[in-house]
Formats: C-alpha cells, sequence, structure tokens
C-alpha cells in the first residue's frame, strides 16, 4: 500500500521544476484570471514559475521561449496568441528535449511539436453562442453585429466558424457587421459605436455576438450611449463567463455567456507529472467544458462565486 501510495503522489508531483509560462499579455478579464490561477497552480505544487508577460506580442513570445530554453527550464507553457507562426521555435525547445504545453489557444504546427494542448472546443464555444441566439430569437428576423478576437488567433476563428455553423440554415438570422476588437473592453466599446453608426437605425440591430465577455462589455456601454437598452433592444451574447458578464447579466443589460475555466494550468501540471513520472504521453488535446449560463442561471450567484475564488 505504501509503495502504491507513493508512485499516485509522484505522479502528481511537479515540485521542484522549473516551468517557464509565456503569457500573452493581460487583454481580457479572463486572461488575469487565468495568470492568477496559474501562479496559484504553480504555487500549490511547488513548481519555480518563470513568467513572461508578451504584451500581446508574438515576436515577445518567440523571444520569451529562446529565453526559457537558454535557461534550461524543465518545461515551457505557452498561450500562443496567434496560429501561425511557431514551427522554429517549438523545434529548438524539442532539440533542447523541453516539453512544451499550449495553454487556451492552439498553433498551426506539427503536433510532435508540443506535449499537449489545454484549451477548449473553441468552435463548440461559437455553436453554443450561436444556438442560443436561434432558440432566443425564433422566426424573428435578426441581424447580429459580431465583435471578433485577435486576428489570426484560434479562437477567434473558431469560434467564429462554431457560430455561423449554428446560425446556418436559419435564414431569418444574418450577420450584417463583423469586426475584430481585440478582446479588449476599449476596441469592443469602439467598434460597437462604429458599427451602431453603420446601421441606418441602431434599433435594427438585433444581438451582438462577442467572442469574449470583455468586449461584450464595450458593447454594451456603446449600446447604453446610443440610448438603446442592451439585452432588451440588442441582445448581447458571449464567451468567458467573468464576473464582469455576470453582473450584467444579473442588471438584465446581457443575455448569455460560456464558459471558459481559467484553470488551464491545473490539467497541465497534471500531464506534466504524468510524463515526468513514466513517460506518459498525455492526449494531444486536453478539452475543457463549455457551459452556456443565461439570467436562469443564477447570475448573482454566478458572479460572488468567480469573486471567491479570486478571479
Ligand atoms: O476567451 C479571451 C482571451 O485565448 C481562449 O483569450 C482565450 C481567449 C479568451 O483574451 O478572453
Amino acid at each position: 500500500l505504501a509503495t502504491a501510495l507513493s508512485s499516485a503522489v509522484l505522479a502528481q508531483d511537479v515540485s521542484g521544476k522549473v516551468i517557464g509560462f509565456s503569457q500573452i499579455g493581460s487583454e481580457s478579464g479572463w486572461r488575469a484570471a487565468e495568470t492568477a490561477v496559474t501562479r496559484q497552480q504553480a504555487e500549490e505544487r511547488g513548481v519555480d514559475l518563470k513568467f513572461a508577460d508578451a504584451q500581446q506580442k508574438q515576436e515577445n513570445q518567440i523571444k520569451a521561449i529562446r529565453g526559457f530554453i537558454a535557461q534550461g527550464v524543465d518545461a515551457i507553457l505557452v498561450a500562443p496568441v496567434v496560429a501561425t507562426g511557431w514551427d522554429d521555435v517549438l523545434a529548438e525547445a524539442k532539440e533542447a528535449e523541453i516539453p512544451v504545453v499550449l495553454l487556451d489557444r492552439g498553433v498551426d504546427a506539427p503536433e510532435d511539436l508540443y506535449l499537449t494542448s489545454v484549451a477548449s472546443d473553441q468552435v463548440k464555444e461559437g455553436r453554443v453562442a450561436g444556438e442560443w441566439l436561434v432558440e432566443a430569437v425564433g422566426d424573428e428576423d435578426c441581424n447580429v453585429v459580431e465583435l471578433q478576437g485577435t486576428v489570426g488567433s484560434t479562437p477567434a476563428i473558431n469560434r467564429k466558424a462554431g457560430f455561423e455553423e449554428a446560425i446556418a440554415g436559419h435564414d431569418n438570422i444574418t450577420i450584417s457587421q463583423s469586426q475584430t476588437g481585440d478582446f479588449t473592453r476599449s476596441k469592443g466599446k469602439e467598434v460597437m459605436e462604429a458599427f451602431i453608426k453603420a446601421s441606418n437605425n441602431a434599433a435594427d440591430i438585433c444581438a451582438v455576438y462577442a467572442h469574449n465577455d470583455d468586449m461584450a462589455v464595450g458593447a454594451i456601454q456603446a449600446i447604453k450611449d446610443a440610448g438603446l437598452k442592451p439585452g432588451e433592444d440588442i441582445l448581447v451574447v458571449s464567451i468567458d463567463a467573468v464576473p464582469d458578464i455576470f453582473s450584467a447579466i444579473a442588471a438584465g443589460e446581457a443575455n448569455a455567456t460560456v464558459e471558459l475555466t481559467p484553470n488551464m494550468a491545473g490539467p497541465a501540471f497534471d500531464a506534466l507529472a504524468a510524463y515526468w513520472a513514466d513517460g506518459t504521453e498525455p492526449e494531444k488535446f486536453i478539452i475543457t467544458e463549455s457551459k452556456l449560463y443565461t439570467a436562469d442561471s443564477d447570475p448573482q450567484g454566478e458572479y460572488e462565486r468567480r469573486k471567491d475564488l479570486g478571479y
């Protein structure tokens, strides 16, 4: 029993490891939560986490990863800002025998260049958001404006595709305008203002679909500034499930969000622990859940639960 217990403990063990984390930046509330949870997970597990903030720039991420390789870290976590352009630096890490785990976004690179990827099914997230809208509008005509995430990032590409899949075949629903808001609150507001200006009559916009909650929160402000009621005159559906969207849902100013867990590091550390314990190859894609929340899902309670978790 003692041996069984100690090997079970060992399999979970990443303590004493030095792990580099190339984070994208701090564009959203979700990103801040992910950074906080990663630091917390590292501390609980005795990992020496080397944190590098890339300020949204891929070149900074590549530099940080090269720095981690030069330092000889035990593993590298990277949240890749865009999908392309990773082959060389990932091959360098592989050459140095440093396992790389992708967090929350994907890459267009050969799968043998990373150990595993911990992320949501982003096409599904878009689909869940779109299915909610299909259900909410029924037979009514609905003009949707779309706030896309960062250009070239997998969540922007996939969340767009999933939403379009869900509304396909529902000819009453059309996307009339679609632009990037770069996953930020300020750009979400700015682009929503432009959408409102460009439409003949702001009231013609039936819904806004934002690829994350922060852009939705910015859009809500723009809708109010235009003298309309978000959540009623213009429906608001987005992705992440951060506390601020729950306050908006509780206030009737947003309608639905799809949850993205900020705990990507937990499964990443588990995968590394098993890999180091006995060479266990993790699943290539570790997929987190995508649950829908609406006004019916106790938004005030969800807000408080997240605040208690330290979001
Ligand atoms: O939804 C958004 C963030 O990469 C999936 O990035 C993640 C997204 C998340 O800035 O808020």
